[in-house]
Formats: C-alpha cells, sequence, structure tokens
C-alpha cells in the first residue's frame, strides 16, 4: 500500500493534526460564545421583550441603549420602528373610528358609544343633514364645503354639548339624545334646525348652511343603535322635502322597508278586485245652506291588514309610481257615483283628489274624457283638487295637464291651499275655479284670531282672482259661523258630516235645506 507522502509527514498524523487544529478552534469558538453570550444576553433579553411587547399591540416608550456599537444601533433603530408603528396604529385608529373632515367619531364609533346607553327606556337618535351640499361644493368648491361642514359641526358641539356626536359623512351628523321622548327631541331638532339657520360667513363669502333633522325614537321606531340611525336617516330624506325641515320616522314612507314591495303590488291586486271603496265627504254651499257637493276619499280594505289609511299607501304609491292606477280607479269610481246619484235625481260635484305625478300624465284628460262620455256625464259634476306643491313641482308640465282638464270643462279646485308655496303668477294663469283652505287654518278659527286672519285674507285672494272658496276641517259651530260672515263660500268638515258612503248621501242632504229652496247663483253646477 503506499502512503501518502507529504512534506514528509504522513496521511495519519497530517489527519491528527488537523482534528486537533478544529477542536481547539471549536472550543476557541465556544468559549467566546459563552463570553460572549454572558456579556450581551442580559441586552438581547431586553429587547427580545420590548418586540414582544410591539407584537401585542404595546409601543411604550423604551430608551434606547446608550451604547456607541452595534447592538446600541440596533436598540435604537427598534426604538424608532416602536415609535413609528405607534404613530401608524394612531393614524390607522383615528381613520377607522373618525370623520377626517371634522374629526369627529364616525359611523362606526358612533354606533359603538350609544349600544350601551340605549338600555334605557327612552332615547332618541337626530341625524343632521346639510340641505345644500352639492350646490356649495359644485359653486364654491370642496375646500369651502368642508370649512362649512366644519362650522357646522363647532354650532353642533356647541349646542349639543355632551351628547354623543357623529359625523356621517361630508354632510350629515347624528346625534344620541338619552332618555327623552317626541317632545324634546322636536324642540332639539327645531333649535338646531335655528342654530345653522345663520349662514356661514368668510369675508366676503356667505353661503346658507340651512339643515334638516331626521328624528327615530326609541322604542317607538327601533331598539338597537344599528336600526335606529337607519331610520333617522330615512326621516332626514322627508325632513329635506318637508316645510318644517324635521320628520319624525315613518314607517309608511320607508322606502327600504320590504313590505312597501308587497303592499304595491298589493295595491294593483286589490285595484282589479274589491277592496278599495270611496268615502264621499259632503260639501255645504254656505249661503245657501245646502249640500252641493263631495270630496272623495279613498279607502282600502286590506285582506290581511284590515284597513288602511290612505296616509298609509298613497305616499307609497306616489313614490313608486302606482299611484297612476289608483288615480285612474278613483276617476272611474267617483264618476260612475255621479252618475248613480243623477239617475237617483241627485245634483251634487263630485270632488276627487290628484296627486303630482298624475300632472305629467299627459293621457289623463282624454281618458277622463272617456270616462265621462260612457256614462253620459255632464263634465261639471267632477271637480279635480290638485295640491299647490304638486302643481309648482313642474308648473309649465301641470298646467298643460290643467288646461287639458279645463277645456273639457272641468271644474279645478287647489287643495290644501295655504301651507304651499304657489306663486300667485301661476295661480292667475292657471284655469283654477276653487281654492280650498287648508284645514290647519280653518280647525281653530274660532278661538285663534290669526287664523281667522289668514282665512280672510285666502277669501280675499280667492275672490278676487274670480275662485269660488272653499273651508276645510269645519269642526265646530262657531267657525261655521265665522266663515259665513267673512264670506267664504263652501264648508266640509265634521261639523258638516264626517265622510259617508254613496249611497247615504241622500239622505245627508235631506238634513240640511231642502234642494228645492236651492239658490242657483254662485253655485258651480
Ligand atoms: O280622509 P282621509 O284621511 O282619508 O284622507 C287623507 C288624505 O288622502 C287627504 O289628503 C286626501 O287628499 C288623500 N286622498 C284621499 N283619497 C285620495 C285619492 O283618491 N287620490 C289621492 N291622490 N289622494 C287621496
Ligand atoms: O288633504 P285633503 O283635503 O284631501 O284631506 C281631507 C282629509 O281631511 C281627510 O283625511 C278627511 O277625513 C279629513 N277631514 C275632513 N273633515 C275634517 C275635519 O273637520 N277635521 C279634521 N281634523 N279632519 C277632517
Ligand atoms: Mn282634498
Amino acid at each position: 500500500m503506499t502512503s501518502l507522502m507529504y512534506a514528509g509527514v504522513d496521511h495519519s498524523q497530517l489527519l491528527a493534526m488537523a482534528a486537533t487544529a478544529i477542536c481547539a478552534l471549536v472550543l476557541g469558538a465556544l468559549v467566546a460564545a459563552v463570553i460572549v453570550r454572558r456579556r450581551f444576553a442580559g441586552l438581547i433579553r431586553r429587547m427580545e421583550a420590548q418586540v414582544r411587547r410591539v407584537g401585542i399591540g404595546d409601543y411604550s416608550a423604551v430608551a434606547p441603549l446608550s451604547r456607541g456599537d452595534e447592538i446600541g444601533r440596533l436598540s435604537l433603530a427598534l426604538c424608532e420602528m416602536t415609535e413609528a408603528l405607534a404613530e401608524r396604529e394612531q393614524r390607522i385608529q383615528q381613520l377607522a373610528t373618525r370623520e377626517p373632515i371634522t374629526n369627529r367619531p364616525n359611523r362606526a364609533s358612533f354606533l359603538d358609544t350609544i349600544a350601551p346607553w340605549l338600555n334605557g327606556p327612552r332615547g332618541a337618535v337626530l341625524v343632521v343633514g346639510l340641505a345644500r351640499d352639492n350646490e356649495v361644493t359644485n359653486t364654491v368648491g370642496r375646500d369651502v364645503a368642508d370649512w362649512v361642514l366644519r362650522d357646522v359641526s363647532q354650532r353642533l358641539g356647541g349646542l349639543l354639548r355632551e351628547a354623543p356626536l357623529a359625523c356621517l359623512d361630508h354632510r350629515t351628523f347624528a346625534v344620541f339624545l338619552r332618555d327623552v321622548g317626541e317632545l324634546k327631541a322636536r324642540s332639539v331638532a327645531t333649535a338646531i334646525i335655528d342654530l345653522c339657520d345663520e349662514p356661514y360667513t368668510d369675508g366676503e363669502l356667505t353661503i346658507d348652511t340651512g339643515v334638516a333633522v331626521g328624528i327615530a325614537l326609541k322604542p317607538l321606531n327601533g331598539k338597537d343603535a344599528a336600526e335606529l340611525l337607519h331610520r333617522a336617516q330615512v326621516a332626514l330624506t322627508a325632513a329635506l322635502r318637508s316645510e318644517s325641515r324635521w320628520a319624525i320616522y315613518d314607517a309608511a314612507i320607508d322606502p327600504y322597508r320590504p313590505e312597501r314591495l308587497s303592499l304595491m303590488s298589493d295595491l294593483r291586486r286589490g285595484l282589479l278586485g274589491n277592496e278599495f271603496s270611496l268615502s264621499f265627504q259632503p260639501k255645504l254651499h254656505i249661503p245657501s245652506g245646502v249640500i252641493t257637493g263631495a270630496e272623495a276619499l279613498v279607502r282600502w280594505n286590506h285582506p290581511r291588514r284590515g284597513l288602511i289609511p290612505p296616509d298609509g299607501f298613497i305616499g307609497l304609491a306616489e313614490e313608486t309610481g302606482h299611484i297612476r292606477h289608483l288615480t285612474r280607479w278613483a276617476l272611474r269610481a267617483g264618476v260612475a257615483q255621479a252618475a248613480r246619484w243623477r239617475d237617483a235625481g241627485l245634483t251634487l260635484q263630485i270632488a276627487i283628489n290628484l296627486s303630482a305625478r298624475d300632472l305629467n300624465d299627459a293621457r289623463l284628460p282624454a281618458e277622463v274624457a272617456r270616462m265621462l262620455a260612457e256614462h253620459d256625464l255632464d263634465s261639471r259634476a267632477i271637480s279635480l283638487e290638485v295640491t299647490e306643491s304638486a302643481v309648482m313641482a313642474d308648473p309649465d308640465v301641470a298646467m298643460a295637464v290643467l288646461r287639458g282638464f279645463a277645456a273639457q270643462g272641468l271644474w279645478i279646485a287647489v287643495d290644501d291651499f295655504g301651507i304651499g308655496q304657489t306663486s300667485l303668477t301661476y295661480l292667475r294663469r292657471m284655469p283654477v275655479r276653487e281654492l280650498k283652505i287648508d284645514k290647519s287654518f280653518v280647525q281653530h278659527l274660532a278661538k285663534d284670531a290669526d287664523d281667522r286672519k289668514i282665512v280672510r285674507s285666502v277669501i280675499e285672494l280667492g275672490h278676487g282672482l274670480g275662485f269660488a272658496v272653499t273651508a276645510e276641517g269645519v269642526e265646530d259651530e262657531a267657525s261655521l259661523e265665522a266663515l259665513a260672515s267673512l264670506g267664504c263660500d263652501y264648508a266640509q268638515g265634521y261639523q258638516i258630516s264626517r265622510p259617508v258612503v254613496g249611497t247615504m248621501m241622500a239622505d245627508v242632504r235631506t238634513q240640511f235645506r231642502d234642494p228645492i229652496e236651492m239658490p242657483s247663483a254662485n253655485l258651480p253646477l
């Protein structure tokens, strides 16, 4: 066997030397490691603990190790990283719980805050919405709109003090009122509206900050925080459209209620069946004391829900467009009833309510003409009631349809007059024959001098324009007498009669003056 030789040392000797050298090295390293470990173990453990604390979200400040070596630099870097993480987490937290423009709590945070407070029996969520935000933003830009929002935020904060106040988005705030009922909630809502009526000013710039307030009450409108907030927002939509600029949640107009959809399909089915009927409220001609007409009021006897008042479905039918079917049904039923009365020898004018949507339905006048022809009925037997707001929604379109009706000789009355904003220019140009003074001015006529002044001026205005004037909501003898002395032409209300079924009209009529004595002057028929 040939041994490998190298510098006079044989193979096995070489191996032994190498092994010894390696052992010495390893031993040296171990000794060094032990020494290093002893020296640094404490420092490393300290930093390890710091890292673990950060891991569980504890960013409490730790002083870095004051050493000039790598360990010192590592410690400093670790402390800086902890600080940066703490800052970032705070920002994330802020973004997650605060609205960035106003720095108020946001929706999620508001819901968390008020949830425990809802254990009490009562409470109210108010949602405050800027009425003209889009207009402001488009005109003056986002920056100014943000200032307006902050300004409103500050005003609300000053008024509401300790009540939880949140900013839901760039135009909506929410506030929770603890242990309040409807009265208090309403008075806070009007205080908010008054407070925000003062415009925002900045140098030359003046911007209207007008707000509307939606209200949801516990327990009436909901139990938990999310439900109440949602319903207050639904109420805000109604408030933005209302004259008073506040509204309490009303299930009947909630577009997100699933029953609404089924109610509307029920409506179409119900119109085909026998679920709908008309009630007739007699209308008294004051000077002669004769019942000369009646207002048709729709009634819905729902097979499962029983009697649903018009307020429970008319608003909804208007929103969903189903009102067209209802109006056509009411017109057909009204015309048929007028024909039956005529056949029974009763001369009565039937008033039928139209809705805003009907006034842009260009086909309607021709359809009414067909209905009248079918029964060979004089067009003067039908009056159509339209509200001021329905006309003013789109006056030119409404005017065209109203002219279509008037061209056939139909009588047109402006309903609920006084609560809307009719432009007198339009009123004069419209083919109107009658104003019906809203019942809110009439109900307290006997006691309220201001109401008397309003009623007197409406009567003068109506007569000045050549219209007949009807007072609605006449509830007592004194009011009827007052109306007579003011020269009002017609009266309608519980004092004269509640709405009755069509077959009762002859009886109601004979309770008043004998129709034979009826003077023909001033009467529509
Ligand atoms: O009587 P009453 O509570 O029913 O009426 C409530 C409201 O419903 C009134 O403002 C009345 O104008 C409205 N209304 C009643 N019948 C009809 C109808 O056939 N069509 C429309 N559009 N409104 C109606
Ligand atoms: O809005 P419109 O005018 O169509 O409303 C008629 C409504 O007024 C119906 O709801 C009817 O029942 C109601 N009504 C009729 N007479 C009176 C009354 O004397 N007092 C009150 N408060 N309501 C009345
Ligand atoms: Mn009416």
